[in-house]
């Protein structure tokens, strides 16, 4: 059976469209809170085949989705390498800062794929269980992204002390991206051996970057990751996520050569029409509130993104992940709405 996800990023458009939702696992669904009770620390359950490929399978259950996404965290690669890596309850990712070429050295890439043997073993099973016309989609964060968890402790600030160390030592800094790139490298191609139909590269922070800054460490690390990819997987395609990068979306595509590309619910549609989708498959793009809004303002936002992207090659999707206050319900309506374009 064709599975139309992958279809999609070969560039054959269907009607209606491929359809997965990110974060479509995770704390919006009450059996994903069930389950997480059960393993006290996020990372032990993220290690834990069983548990990760259950809350890869729980939205699976619920909806009619083209893709499913292996259920793990950008995060696993820090702990790999030996960083100190917490998740607090309610607050969200913690991490020991790295801040100097010493702690630098102290990062033992030796490490990262027995480490992360845990999540290889999801993957095979996942690939084992998953419903024949559903595609898996591995993932990691892209380097510039893990890098400003490592360097600033956490996410969700403006980047100051990564933006900083990047300009005032760029060799430096420079250092710590070539160790991302080795180890997601190496980690993805072992998702891929281990059943990856398909590669989701996240950078979340790509957005906060001047464009020399966005041309040095998104676009320039995505590219060795895309090369050493291709050179073990040729025939793996890679979606890219470089969330807020504007007008640079563009430069993105055409230097990286991404199959595909994820965009933010502030990408106009008719720029990603005629811009975009002439080079990839463009996927996304609503916006996590209407999601979590529903009712007629998340039918009319829906229907104008399958009007203006669906005759090119097109995922659906969101501009973000989905919010952890989201009703299931919501969900389910959103994905009935699509599949009645049929
Ligand atoms: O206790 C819990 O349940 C923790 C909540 C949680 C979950 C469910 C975290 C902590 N991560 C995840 C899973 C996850 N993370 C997935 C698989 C689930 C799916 O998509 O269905 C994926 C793909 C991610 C990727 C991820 N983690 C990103 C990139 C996408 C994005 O949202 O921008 C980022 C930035 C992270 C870091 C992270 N991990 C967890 C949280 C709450 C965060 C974000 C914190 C922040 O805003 O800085």
């Amino acid at each position: 059976m064709a599975k139309i996800f992958l279809e999609a990023l070969k560039g054959v458009p269907s009607t209606p469209p491929p359809v997965w939702l990110m974060r479509q696992a995770g704390r919006y669904l009450p059996e994903y809170k069930r389950l997480r009770t059960k393993v006290k620390n996020f990372l032990d359950f993220c290690y834990t085949p069983e548990m990760a490929v259950e809350a890869t399978l729980q939205p699976l259950r619920r909806y009619d989705l083209d893709a499913a996404i292996l259920f793990s965290d950008i995060l696993v690669i820090p702990d790999a390498l030996g960083q100190n890596v917490a998740f607090k309850e309610g607050e969200g990712p913690v991490l020991e800062p790295i801040r100097t070429i010493e702690a630098l050295d102290q990062l033992k890439l030796d490490n990262v794929l027995d480490h992360l043997l845990p999540v290889f073993q999801t993957v095979s099973t996942l690939s084992r269980e998953i419903p024949e016309s559903t595609a898996l989609i591995g993932f990691a964060g892209a380097p510039w992204t893990v890098a400003v968890y490592m360097v600033e402790g956490r996410g969700g600030t403006v980047c100051g002390t990564a933006r900083r160390w990047a300009y005032e030592d760029p060799k430096g800094f420079g250092k710590l991206i070539d160790i991302l790139v080795e180890a997601t490298s190496g980690y993805l191609n072992q998702q891929i051996f281990n059943g990856a139909e398909a590669i989701q590269l996240f950078d979340s922070w790509a957005g906060v970057l001047s464009e020399s800054q966005f041309r040095r460490w998104v676009i320039e690390p995505t590219i060795k990751i895309v090369q050493n990819i291709r050179k073990e997987n040729p025939e793996i395609p890679i979606i890219g996520f470089p969330r807020h990068a504007g007008v640079l979306y563009e430069t993105y595509v055409r230097e990286t050569g991404v199959d595909g590309v994820s965009v933010d619910s502030g990408v106009p549609l008719d720029w990603a029409k005629n811009t975009l989708q002439p080079l990839c498959t463009v996927q996304g793009n609503l916006d996590n509130e209407v999601l979590m809004a529903g009712g007629a303002a998340m039918e009319a936002e829906t229907q104008e993104i399958l009007d203006k992207l669906s005759d090119g090659p097109f995922i659906f999707n969101l501009g973000h992940g989905v919010l952890q206050w989201t009703s299931p319900d919501h969900v389910g309506a959103l994905i009935n709405h699509i599949r009645a374009k049929r």
